[in-house]
């Protein structure tokens, strides 16, 4: 197996199983056009049943009595006379009954009924049989996928920014390509999985996709996803009306401006009469913006929400990543994380209501840990969507196993306590909160062309779960996981327990190789993050900095003694990180500068701390290659290899990270490892004791990377 179908293999259940299960005999399918999700659903659902109980059901989509599972809308089983329970279904919610003969499945929507039909038929490939009858509403209306994907128009193939899977499924070339099989079985994944839009184009936006050509593209991915119930969205490129349209401005309220985003809303609707909306990156890492022609990042983000008003539904979701990254560490009090609550506070309530502002979980950037971005808790009068990312930037770029629920859930379960009140970040980007219509999710996801999506089959469940979460950021991440793991390697527990073991380790560990107490993901930032460099940290204009000297390290983020930004928090969250002695540990580092001989509560000082907890998160690596083996001959070969060959590389460059860091820290420190490890490996196999054929020597830096250490 190659991983295409990921968790939709509708594999065989065992013989005895399929023989003694039973389902009803037919299947109906309340619509009869095909571009419909409830059309889509019925086809999904022979599929599955011939996969997975080698049943060959007849689809209709007309009502019939008897024997029957029947997919429809409320609207639908309403007119063809089937009686429902009183329903409390919001947007995109299902109801769901399996009752002897017959199943029921009815949307809010046509997507709603086809979210019930992945639900059943998830039941079904875990051999789930049981009788239920329940309502399921999403968490909240945006639940959405990023791509990061290049157009590439100078001949190079479908890049992908910070994408570890092959060339883009969307572009090659400048073009949107030819052949979108591709795109619909991505689509066909995201709705199994209650996904419902997205961006397709890199933030850092070509303004090229608004070309003619391009636009009629746009339509053909549009209609490549629709009957899965997944709406497209673009990311835009501020400076296009001068680039694109040649006009001497871009200021958005500049009346010619205005008319020339006007006609490309227009075009847009054209060709996607269901258009979900625009991305916005402005003033950040160099991309163009309001603030160049001193506007309001809102009148920015107001221009495009005016130009699309007209056509629908769609929205414009602007991102709060606004930041200089040519700050200057010489200024004590520059601070990046800082940036978005002081670019957006003074902005809330004064974006059009077809605005949502995208905030990264951290302040910084996708970070191994970071505290929840302050400015969850300041945007009272305008929807937030939270920006994760299943791609793994900073977290070892899908050859490292690292399952990212647990993360996520330390930033949805946060109380931020606005006003003194119960203040869950997850109830914030719910809507709930704070009493907004548009809310929700959005993750970088960066699937390519490789057969596995994302270059990693294990990195698959993180897809898995992103899109369970956003549904209900409840959900268990170990039931989330063993879900993921029936349906993508089978129901074997061991297979079961032997997932979930390495996965929930694997945050953890790498967070104690990488870079631990709230330092940071302590690799390349400047180059393409990843591999340890932890001097690197310092002295860029990217801002991730740690300020680390020979006798002390952290960002003093303080009120009192720093960079002011412990007090962007609510009062009560405020005053914990302001204090070192109400700070957790794991953060310590984030919010203060300390001595490497600082005692923790754990009684272990920094240092020590950081020479422990790398050499017990290595030791942890070591042991995935082990626990694999345990599931051989259980899953199929070719998947079986593949994964091994990554944890076997993981649990070696565990080691490179290991040594380099704490060799690094011990250089600058000149502390002493109690246990007597940092600076002397005995038992590492240097390249310089190999022969090896093919390789040349270069020179790294920091020469703690290096084999031998020099
Ligand atoms: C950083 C990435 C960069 C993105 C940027 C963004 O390194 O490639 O363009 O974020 O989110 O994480 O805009």
């Amino acid at each position: 197996e190659n991983g295409i179908d990921a968790w939709l293999r509708y594999a065989a259940l065992p013989c005895d199983v399929r023989k003694s299960a039973s389902v009803p005999a037919r299947i109906v399918a309340l619509n009869g056009t095909q571009t419909s999700p409830v059309y889509t659903a019925g086809q999904e659902l022979h599929k599955g049943i011939q996969g997975i109980l080698h049943k060959d059901l007849p689809v209709t989509n007309t009502s019939v009595n008897g024997s029957s599972i029947t997919i429809g809308t409320v609207n639908a089983f309403a007119s063809t006379g089937h009686v429902l329970p009183e329903l409390d279904l919001t947007g995109d919610g299902f109801w769901l009954s399996i009752k002897n003969d017959s199943v029921q499945i009815a949307g809010q929507n046509e997507r709603g009924a086809l979210y019930g039909t992945f639900q059943y038929l998830s039941m079904l490939a875990q051999g789930n049989f049981t009788e239920v009858t329940y309502e399921s509403n999403p968490s909240a209306p945006i639940r959405w996928v990023n791509q990061w994907d290049n157009m590439d128009d100078t001949g190079t193939h479908g890049s992908i920014e910070r994408g570890y899977a092959g060339p883009s499924i969307f572009f090659a070339e400048g073009l949107i390509v030819e052949d979108l099989t591709r795109v619909s079985q991505y689509a066909r994944l995201m709705a199994s999985i209650g996904l419902n839009g997205i961006i397709v184009n890199n933030v850092n936006a070509n303004v090229n996709l608004l070309n003619s050509t391009n636009m009629a593209g746009l339509g053909r991915i549009a209609d490549a996803m629709r009957p899965w119930g997944v709406r497209m969205g673009i990311s835009l490129n501020f400076d296009s009306p001068r680039t694109l349209g040649k006009l001497t401005t871009a200021d958005p309220l500049d009346q010619g401006v205005i008319e020339w985003w006007d006609d490309i809303a227009t075009k847009l609707h054209g060709h996607v009469p269901d258009f979900a909306g625009v991305l916005v990156k402005a003033n950040s890492e160099s991309q163009p913006g309001p603030l160049t022609y001193n506007r309001t990042l809102a009148d920015g983000a107001n221009l495009f929400a005016r130009a699309i008003k007209p056509h629908g539904d769609a929205i414009v979701m602007f991102r709060a990543f606004v930041y200089d990254n040519t700050i200057n560490e010489t200024n004590w009090k520059a601070d990046r994380a800082n940036a978005a609550v002081d670019f957006f506070r003074d902005l809330d309530g004064k974006f059009d209501d077809n605005v949502i502002v995208q905030i990264k979980y951290g302040p910084i950037d996708f970070q191994v840990r970071e505290p929840v971005s302050p400015l969850f808790a300041h945007l009272e009068q305008t929807g937030t969507v939270i920006e994760l990312q299943v791609t793994q930037e900073y977290l070892g770029q899908q050859c490292h196993l690292v399952y990212l629920p647990p993360l996520w859930k330390t930033i949805l379960n946060f109380d931020m306590k606005v006003d003194g009140q119960p203040s869950l970040v997850r109830d914030i980007v719910s809507g709930e909160r704070f009493n907004q219509k548009l809310a929700g999710y959005a993750a970088v996801v960066n699937v390519g062309t490789d057969k596995s999506w994302l270059g990693s089959h294990l990195a698959m469940s993180n897809f898995y779960a992103y899109g369970r979460l956003a549904w209900n950021p409840t959900s268990d991440d170990v039931a989330i996981l063993e879900d993921w793991t029936r349906l993508t390697f089978g129901s074997d527990r061991t297979i079961i327990d032997t997932i979930t073991k390495m996965s929930m380790e694997s945050w953890p560990a790498h967070e104690n190789y990488t870079g631990n107490l709230g330092i940071q993901s302590l690799t390349d930032i400047t180059g393409p993050h990843y591999g340890p460099k932890p001097q690197s940290q310092d002295g860029n204009g990217w801002g991730q900095w740690t300020r680390a000297d020979a006798k002390s390290i952290g960002m003093d983020r303080t009120v009192w003694n720093g960079t002011g930004y412990s007090g962007q928090y609510p009062p009560e969250v405020a005053s914990m990180f302001e204090n070192i002695e109400s700070t957790p540990d794991d953060l310590l580092l984030w919010f203060h500068h300390v001595p490497y001989t600082q005692q923790l509560k754990s009684g272990k000082t920094v240092i020590q701390h950081f020479y422990d907890a790398h050499y017990d998160g290595a030791a942890v690596a070591q042991t995935f290659p082990e626990q694999w083996k345990a599931v051989k001959g259980l899953v199929d070969a070719e998947r079986y290899d593949e994964v091994a060959f990554r944890l076997e590389y993981q649990a070696g460059h565990a080691l490179v990270w290991r040594d380099a860091i704490n060799d690094f820290y011990f250089n600058m420190s000149s502390i002493k490892d109690e246990q007597g490890r940092v600076g002397n490996h005995p038992w590492r196999i240097e390249a310089e004791d190999m022969t090896l054929d093919g390789y040349t020597i270069i020179r790294v830096d920091p020469f703690e990377t290096a084999s031998g250490f020099h």
